[in-house]
């Protein structure tokens, strides 16, 4: 056998990983269940490398020296699993199958369990970066054993993608599925982001009156700063861009209705059961929902609004400085909730993730690469027990500064009508975080009068609960 690894599964994602490999000089099996895209493939692109197309999953298995790597490419679900049931029974122990999906977290917990059990080493791999990415160099989450890594590494790390000094953006992130999950919430990080753009986009437009593209031009210049990012950097060309068969700006031509495939939501729910509050991804996963409610959209569409004029050409210039300040703020509070999301998983699972790793690989490659996650990798280096990432010392000098732009944005937005559920969220976040007493007190106090749940004092240890319906004295439970 000559492959150094394989690739089964040659849909685009597949087929531009496998050219990746080659490409850098390693012999590629390829497979796929159609025969058809492995011959297109090896016909449209054999000559950038070494391939060894198989037709069979044993003529694939065959081809592939030991321990022999396998990068399973196919659609995330059922398939992962018919793929896993051909190949392990194929596969001798210290064999390795990557998944290279979008799997649910879970079901790669479940996957490599039953796969340890045989021998096999599975690892969930996250891979960001799309198409393009696959192909030009990805960031590279895997999971799995320590072991495996040691095979798997330097192989992934020689296709994935540099950061800006140059280290590969590809570490091992723990075992079992530590690598879905961090991807997972890459992706909910990513819907975060979005929204927050999308937010300072329609305060630009509908506060400040600026044209599309003359907010395509602002954008270009906030990603010359603290914000540069690939997501700024494509949201000035979306912008930019004029639809040829009307003439008209391309965002005005797009209907406003915004699709999702799930990871984002996947995130909020994982959220939800880690208890751990992640209030900016679940924002932004909630109004790409009221985006496709068309039906409650149109019902509510006659709903009286606030009557504003819109600010005056001296007013809309300094406004679009403070709706940089808030969204810089708000970033740096939606990466913070990512961060204690990931680090809550860590502590639940056991999986030991290195948090500054996991900014330091998001540097290149990925959809959500960007300067700022230097910062978050520096902000860990300095504190690799930081509870949160509005306790680093710069990070909260930068917030504290931003902080009334961020309150009069939020204001003005409230004033104008216009919604901002991430800049909120996001505030009321920092604002919660901040605050020397919070409500949860009369929480507490309601809870205890109707259903005897108890509370805990701030003078005195124990659990008590107040007689409510009686002569209301306390008595101690605990
Ligand atoms: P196909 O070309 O034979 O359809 C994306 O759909 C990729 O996943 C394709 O390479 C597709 O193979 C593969 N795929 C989908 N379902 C599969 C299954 N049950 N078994 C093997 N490959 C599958």
């Amino acid at each position: 056998p000559t492959a150094h690894i394989g690739v089964t599964g040659l849909a685009v994602m597949g087929s531009n990983l496998a050219r990746n490999f080659a490409r850098h000089g390693h012999t590629v099996a390829v497979h796929n269940r159609t025969t058809a895209r492995t011959k297109a493939l090896v016909d449209e692109h054999g000559h950038e490398g070494a391939f060894v197309p198989a037709e069979t999953a044993e003529e694939f298995v065959a081809a592939l020296q030991k321990p022999r790597r396998i990068i399973v490419m196919v659609k995330a679900g059922e398939a992962t699993d018919a793929v896993i049931d051909e190949f392990a029974p194929l596969l001798d122990e210290g064999d390795m199958i990557v998944d290279g999906g979008n799997a649910h977290f879970l079901d790669t917990r479940r996957r490599e369990k039953a796969l340890r059990e045989k021998g096999i080493h599975f690892v969930g791999t996250g891979i960001s970066g799309g198409e393009e990415g696959a192909l030009n160099g990805p960031a590279i989450m895997p999971g799995g054993s320590v072991e495996s890594y040691k095979a798997l590494g330097p192989l992934l790390e020689s296709i994935a993608a540099k950061a800006p000094d140059g280290s590969p953006c590809c570490t091992h992130i723990g075992p079992d599925a530590a690598g879905h999950f961090v991807k997972m919430v890459h992706n909910g990080i990513e819907y975060a982001d979005m929204q927050l753009i999308a937010e300072a986009y329609d305060l630009l437009r509908r506060v400040a009156g600026h044209s599309p593209a003359r907010i395509a031009e602002i954008f270009r210049s906030w990603n010359t700063g603290r914000l540069d990012s690939y997501l700024i950097e494509i949201t000035a060309e979306v912008l930019a861009h004029t639809d040829a068969a009307t003439g008209a700006p391309f965002v005005d031509i797009v209907a406003d209705e915004a699709e999702q495939k799930g990871t984002g939501r996947w995130t909020v729910q994982s959220a939800l059961d880690l208890g751990v509050p992640v209030s900016g991804i679940a924002e932004a996963v909630f109004a790409r929902s009221v985006s496709g409610h068309r039906d409650l959209r149109r019902a509510a569409s006659a709903l009286p609004g606030p009557r504003r004029e819109a600010l005056s050409p001296a007013e809309a210039e300094e406004f679009a400085a403070r709706v940089e300040a808030a969204l810089y703020a708000s970033k740096v509070v939606s990466y913070a909730q990512g961060w204690n999301m990931i680090g809550a998983a860590s502590a639940e699972y056991g999986w030991d993730i290195d948090l500054g790793a996991v900014s330091a690989i998001w540097r290149g490659g990925c959809i959500i690469r960007a300067a700022f996650l230097d910062r978050i990798r520096a902000a860990f280096a300095a504190d690799p027990q930081l509870p949160t990432l509005l306790a680093d010392e710069d990070f909260a000098d930068e917030v504290g500064t931003a902080q009334d732009a961020w309150r009069s944005v939020v204001s003005t937005a409230v004033a104008h009508g216009v919604p901002t559920p991430g800049f909120s969220a996001a505030l009321a976040y920092y604002d919660a975080l901040r605050a020397d007493r919070l409500p949860a007190a009369l929480t507490q106090g309601q809870r205890d009068f109707f259903g005897a749940h108890t509370y805990r004092r701030t003078d005195r240890a124990g659990s008590f609960h107040t007689l409510w319906s009686g002569d209301r004295d306390e008595e101690q439970t605990g």
